[in-house]
């Protein structure tokens, strides 16, 4: 290769970071309920040397001395802020987690119950996902789609008639807690695990529900959503015998090297957790019900009859066909959303946005979506919105 090609691989590179970044920090609104801000210092963590080595659980490497006490330090903030006895940091992701825990406590042809995929259940652990790759036999949580919920007597039902070997409480489409206890029959002998992915956030705010006291015996979840962290995973528990069968497939089975750089940025979002998760988490869930009852005048919204939200989100209700144009409309527009269509307060709540920019939003999204007014006009006032809110909240001030 030439080194002039060389250099333009450069240039494109560099510059295609560089619009990322301005564009997805500074100019759009993002509404997609999985992404969120992680503050300038804990993504300060992530480009430090400790990205760069290795520590592993057999010792094998020395250098390690400050790493290890990274780890240790994250376990400690995670056990207080969860308030558990067993805390893992090293999961690359929230998947990695439902793989750990899938093939430490699972042999094929077990049965594991998840909420089903085409009611917003997690496809990964689905039989979309790690299912059929580990042999399991996938059953779903009987679903009431207008509450957006499992159904706890029928669970109950079901779990009594297949007592399966695990599970899997929570959802990717999670506006409200899961009736946890109510879907468990008292003599179910099964793991029972909730996976906090998108409530991590919330949860560690005291906010939503609290599964490792509602009958649950591991949370997981990834950090990057409600939990605004670097992306990673996390398990959390109170018990110790299955803590340790855990504990023994982590390393070396499922993951070898352990990226310290992200433990301390998780680390240090924790700790801006353990301080201001109970305000955060609390306006985040303010700002979803503004949101979703600002909108219901115009715009289709979900469980209207359940006062809409009790989460980071707001589930609108248009079919796939519908949901997709919209959801490239306000790409053009610089709002970004998913196709599902959720929309999530997390990262705006993040900014700052309180309940008066949530009917702003609301005002622009009707607007938008009825043709009321033209994208120039929509594209400004977004622009005119996120430059209100360049910085950042619920963290620690650098002065
Ligand atoms: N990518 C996540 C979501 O959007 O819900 C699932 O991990």
């Amino acid at each position: 290769m030439k080194d002039s090609e060389i250099v333009s691989y450069v240039r494109e590179l560099r510059h295609s970071v560089k619009a990322h970044e301005k564009w997805r920090t500074k100019t759009t609104l993002n509404l997609i309920p999985s992404e969120n801000f992680a503050s300038e210092e804990t993504r300060s963590f992530l480009s430090t040397d400790l990205s760069n080595r290795y520590s592993a659980r057999d010792h094998f490497y020395r250098g390690t001395r400050y790493a290890d006490e990274v780890e240790a330090l994250a376990i400690e903030v995670a056990k207080k802020l969860y308030r558990c006895k067993f805390a893992d940091v090293r999961p690359l992701s929230g998947h990695t987690c439902s793989m750990i825990v899938f093939m430490s406590l699972l042999r094929p042809g077990n049965k594991v119950v998840t909420c089903p995929p085409e009611h917003g259940g997690y496809p990964g652990s689905s039989k979309l996902g790690l299912g059929p790759l580990l042999s399991l036999q996938n059953l779903y949580f009987p679903y009431d789609q207008t509450k957006m919920n499992i159904i706890p007597k029928a669970t109950k039902s079901l779990l009594d008639a297949e007592n399966p070997e695990m599970t899997v409480f929570g959802s990717s489409f999670i506006p409200f807690p899961y009736k946890i206890s109510e879907s468990l029959p008292v003599d179910y002998r099964g793991f029972r695990v909730y996976d906090g992915s998108h409530v991590m956030g919330l949860i560690a705010g005291g906010k939503f529900q609290d599964p490792l006291r509602e009958g649950c015996s591991i949370l997981m979840g990834s950090t990057h959503k409600s939990l605004f962290g670097p992306q990673g995973g996390m398990l959390l528990s109170n018990d110790q015998e299955i803590f340790s069968k855990i504990d023994a497939k982590v390393y070396p089975g499922i993951v070898d090297n352990i990226h310290w750089n992200r433990v301390a940025a998780l680390t240090f979002a924790m700790l801006e957790l353990l301080k201001f998760g109970r305000q955060y988490a609390t306006q985040v869930i303010r700002n979803s019900k503004a949101l979703a009852s600002a909108l219901d005048d115009d715009v289709e919204v979900k469980c209207k009859d359940y006062g809409y939200t009790e989460s980071h989100q707001v589930i609108l209700d248009y079919d796939e066909k519908k949901s997709v144009e919209i959801a490239n409309l306000l790409q053009d527009l610089d709002i970004i959303t998913d196709i599902g269509i959720r929309l999530g307060t997390a990262e705006i709540t993040r900014r700052g946005m309180k309940e008066n920019e949530m009917l702003q939003i609301a005002d622009m999204l009707s607007d938008a979506i009825n043709g009321k007014s033209s994208k120039e006009r929509i594209r400004k006032r977004v622009h005119r919105l996120t430059s209100e809110f360049p910085g950042l909240e619920y963290t620690f001030s650098r002065d």
